[in-house]
């Protein structure tokens, strides 16, 4: 691999932090290359794999490989962070300290907040080849209740994004794993009660490359009334994957 390849993102479109840097990565127009990897597989693309492994002892996805150094890079926000740390997109990863410490505080806290959304709802309606412990979703359900709450009339009662008045990375965090419950794509969550929230979606929903970004879950649509089978989310991770390398290959 030469330094000049293109940077490598592992993950599937339907993974919610693997389209937080999918979407960063289309917004800023930088050249990627993804590559499919199923999530919790052991198979050859997944990742949970022997070599996937040597690459992120975690399992997860996504991962950040840049070529020719052979730099990896887990978690979704440290990514988001390095990236924009890396290519000066500072209009979304502030460069002043106060700023900056504004939107982690977002991001630390997210992983047990709206993260939650993900395995309370999306997860236990996808992944039907899973089982997960009553108590867990219970749990789960209460902490994202919660959490919307503390968006709906703290972080956004005031201001039009979650770290002030600009879209920042706590945004893009925060919007893939709420968003997802909206009635435009798996319709499982009811955000009447939240009209701060609701306008803060929409805003978002102005933020360049979100269509694309989400036309994998777009193409998933509507599961609240039926469970997609596996043949619907390969599908749907497919017709993302060909949205995202369309515009690769234009770039
Ligand atoms: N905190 C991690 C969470 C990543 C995560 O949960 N990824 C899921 C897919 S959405 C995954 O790889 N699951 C497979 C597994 O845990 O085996 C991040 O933000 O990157």
């Amino acid at each position: 691999m030469s330094p000049d390849d293109p940077i490598i993102l592992y993950g599937t479109p339907l993974s919610q932090p693997v389209r937080a840097v999918i979407w960063l990565l289309l917004n800023k127009r930088k050249v990627f290359k993804l590559v499919l990897t199923n999530p919790g597989s052991r198979g050859d693309r997944g990742s949970r794999n022997a070599d996937f492994l040597t690459k992120n002892p975690g399992g997860t996805i996504p991962l950040l490989e840049e070529p020719g150094s052979g730099f990896v890079l887990a978690e979704a926000h440290a990514i988001l962070a390095y990236l924009c740390q890396k290519y000066h997109w500072f209009d979304l990863y502030p460069n002043d300290h106060r700023s900056r410490a504004k939107v982690d505080w977002y991001l630390h806290s997210h992983h047990r907040g709206a993260r939650d959304a993900s395995l309370a709802f999306f997860a236990t309606n996808v992944r039907k080849d899973l089982t997960f412990p009553k108590d867990v979703v219970t749990m789960s359900k209460a902490v994202f209740n919660r959490h919307l709450k503390a968006m709906e009339d703290g972080w956004l009662k005031n201001s039009n994004y979650l770290a002030g008045d600009h879209v920042s990375l706590a945004d893009l965090a925060a919007y893939v794993d709420i968003a997802q419950l909206k009635p435009k794509f798996t319709n499982l969550y009811d955000f009447d009660p939240f009209p701060n929230v609701s306008r803060w979606m929409q805003s978002l929903e102005q933020f360049g490359m979100h269509d694309e970004a989400h036309a994998g879950l777009a193409h998933l649509g509507d599961i609240s009334q039926n469970s997609p089978d596996k043949q619907a989310i390969k599908a749907a991770n497919k017709y993302g994957y060909n949205v995202i390398k369309g515009i690769n290959s234009n770039l």
